[in-house]
């Protein structure tokens, strides 16, 4: 039930006397404006609309013509005035506004603010039955035993989250689209589908659906699913049209095709630019867009043979189709090359594709990070992938390179697989929930640091000194290093147990199909992806990115094993052997682990009791996952190389 359910970091209301009145320059049917008349007194304590213009707060449209939903800030003789050229603007003007005098910084007016993503999308994987793949904090929010949950409170209390960090877009089912969901696109789903898109949209926010590529097979009866057959085309216009006489704003397609079994067009020769193209022209009336995924790659390779690289499958497909796509259409592109790791390198596409609209693919949900057990603030590793310099041109930043190498601006952006669930805290792990905030934080605005968003968020979610909650920015700031110290040494990643991504399994996925290999032997460890002596991979990235990586001397440590195989008595530019630095992190998580039970119990007497024993059982949990890796990798490399730790402590043999 509602009620019961976490506010998070919309908790607090501003407490201001001086705040008592608020008016909106604007007479208007528009659903979002009614969002506003409904938020404020959620928003602000005592605070009721008034007709006159000298109230404390004042939200007012202004003529220009923006509408990425900048706003702008500014204290007046009675308050403050929130202006917008858009009504999405005016939203989340409040929202900035809520956030602010929280945190009691008024020297920040005037304040503007403007997103410096277009498209700010979360994506859910959800399943019809209510399961959610790769989903750790219960069942869908949206979908109960193969029907609509039909809970329109907890979908707009979702969307007040979302809005609230500036989302603006939302895929609500999974991008693997089973047999029940490939009929989301009927006319007795949609009609389903509208009553959340239109709450969804009084929030901001666009709703899109994951589709099935073989659809007109299978739900149209069609003998072929070919995007250049005739019937096929305009089977989909059809399908579509009908989608937008019942949803007139609806957003657009997610399509995960020729991907881990789900169909596309190569089952009939063709290529992804055609597949997509076909929907995107479509869908182009309506004003919709198609975003298609890059995560394309074999997995069903033979681990026996190494000339395949499961890292140069997304370049492979989509390099050589760089200006071929729709301005409709947008592909959507893993942060990395291979999976969602706690450190992998940067997808080579980014940089790479210059006339190609581009989303870029975080994941929120913590599949290989923790599983919203084991804590990961994730902010300071999407900061680095948002700072990552391409090198293709000068100062080629990632942030700048998703807009700048987009033919069509407003559609680019970033995307990301969500952590939310029927928890009553949402995310799961009570801190969990700063991943969702920061994402949408950072998204907006690149340039804030990961402490920032991670005070930000404590400041908005518990009432502490500024003591205390600096003690937990820190456990959050520092959670991702200690997450990649014990399950993820020099950047070897799927050391974990197959399917489950959740604990040890140093040789799960060494012998399997899925392309994810360490090669450790009596010698080494690592992949050697250089063009020297390897799988060529090096050569995806720009020429001064490429000779980084191909060479040993300049590789950065942290990326060692991902391009190279080396000796386990390796010497890293941190001065250690490779063989040490494993034995070293794996100690050291277990340790930080240990730490930060610490701190969280010093925390006992301030925090509110449900929060902190949500925390304090993941925790102890945490430690025991960290054990169990420390444990397993190091007897693991101690077997292998038959080295002792310099600093003789225990290692199983
Ligand atoms: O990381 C993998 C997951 C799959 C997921 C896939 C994808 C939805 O293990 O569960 O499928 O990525 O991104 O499509």
């Amino acid at each position: 039930m509602f009620e019961t359910r976490d506010l998070c970091w919309l908790t607090k209301k501003v407490q201001n006397p001086g705040i008592s009145t608020w008016y909106m320059t604007e007479e208007s049917e528009s659903p979002i404006l009614k969002t506003i008349v409904r938020e404020m007194p959620l928003l602000f304590e005592g605070i009721s609309q008034s007709q006159e213009p000298d109230a404390s707060i004042t939200f007012s449209l202004s003529n220009k013509a923006e509408t990425n939903g900048s706003y702008l800030i500014e204290k007046t003789m009675h308050g403050y005035r929130v202006t917008s050229g858009s009504y999405e603007g005016l939203l989340y003007g409040m929202y900035g506004l809520h956030r602010l005098l929280l945190a009691g910084d008024t020297t920040l007016f005037p304040y503007e603010s403007r997103p410096d993503q277009n498209i700010r999308m979360v994506d859910h994987w959800d399943n019809y039955d209510g399961s959610i793949e790769r989903g750790y904090a219960g069942n869908s929010i949206f979908y109960h035993n193969n029907s609509f949950r039909g809970d329109m409170e907890l979908v707009m209390q979702y969307s007040r989250l979302l809005a609230s960090v500036g989302i603006n877009a939302v895929s609500i089912n999974n991008v693997n689209v089973h047999k029940l969901e490939s009929f989301f696109i009927k006319e007795e789903a949609i009609t389903e589908i509208k009553k959340i898109a239109e709450i969804f949209s009084s929030y901001g926010i666009k709703t899109f659906l994951s589709i099935n590529f073989a659809a007109p097979i299978t739900v149209g009866g069609l003998a072929t699913a070919d995007p250049l057959s005739m019937e096929v085309g305009n089977w989909w216009k059809e399908v579509i049209s009908n989608l937008y006489r019942i949803i007139p704003d609806f957003g657009g397609l997610l399509v995960k095709a020729d991907s881990e079994g789900e169909p596309g067009p190569f089952t009939y020769g063709r290529n992804h630019d055609e597949g997509a193209n076909m929907l995107a022209r479509a869908i182009k009336p309506f004003g919709g867009l198609i975003i298609w995924r890059c995560f394309v790659y074999d997995c069903t390779q033979d681990w026996r043979d190494r000339s395949l690289d499961r890292a140069r499958a997304a370049y492979d497909i989509f390099k050589d189709l760089d200006g071929c796509f729709e301005e409709n259409a947008i592909l959507q592109i893993k942060n990395g090359p291979i999976d969602f790791q706690i450190r992998e390198p940067i997808s080579p596409l980014f940089g790479a594709l210059k006339k190609t609209n581009q989303i870029l693919e975080f994941q929120i949900t913590q599949e290989y990070t923790g599983h919203q057990k084991d804590i990961c603030y994730l902010v300071p590793m999407w900061k680095e992938v948002l700072d990552f310099d391409t090198r293709h041109r000068d100062n080629d930043l990632v942030k700048h390179i998703i807009k700048e190498n987009s033919p069509n601006k407003s559609c680019s952006g970033i995307a990301a697989v969500v952590n939310v669930g029927m928890d009553y805290n949402w995310t799961g792990n009570k801190l969990a929930q700063a991943n969702l905030y920061g994402y949408g934080r950072l998204i907006w605005n690149n340039e804030l640091s990961s402490q920032e968003i991670s005070e930000e968020w404590t400041r908005l979610s518990f009432d502490l000194n500024d003591g205390d909650l600096r003690k937990v920015s820190s456990i959050l700031t520092t959670s991702r290093d200690t997450y990649e110290d014990y399950t993820c040494p020099l950047s070897v990643g799927f050391m974990c147990k197959p399917s489950l991504h959740y604990g040890p399994d140093v040789d799960g996925y060494e012998y399997d199909k899925w392309g994810t290999y360490h090669y450790a032997d009596r010698d080494g460890v690592g992949r050697d992806r250089t063009m020297a002596t390897g799988t060529g991979f090096t050569r995806q990235y720009s020429e001064e990115r490429c000779k980084e990586y191909e060479s040993l001397e300049t590789c950065p440590d942290e990326l060692l094993l991902f391009f190279h195989h080396v000796p386990y008595t390796h010497v890293l530019h941190s001065g250690k052997t490779v063989i040490q630095h494993i034995y070293d992190t794996h100690f050291k998580g277990v340790e930080k682990v240990k730490e930060y039970q610490a701190i969280w119990d010093s925390l006992k007497e301030v925090l509110d009791e449900k929060a902190y024993e949500n925390v304090k059982t993941r925790l102890i949990q945490q430690e025991k996952n960290a054990t169990d890796w420390r444990d397993q990798v190091n007897t693991y490399f101690y077997r292998k190389s038959g080295i002792e730790d310099e600093r003789g402590r225990r290692i199983f043999d």
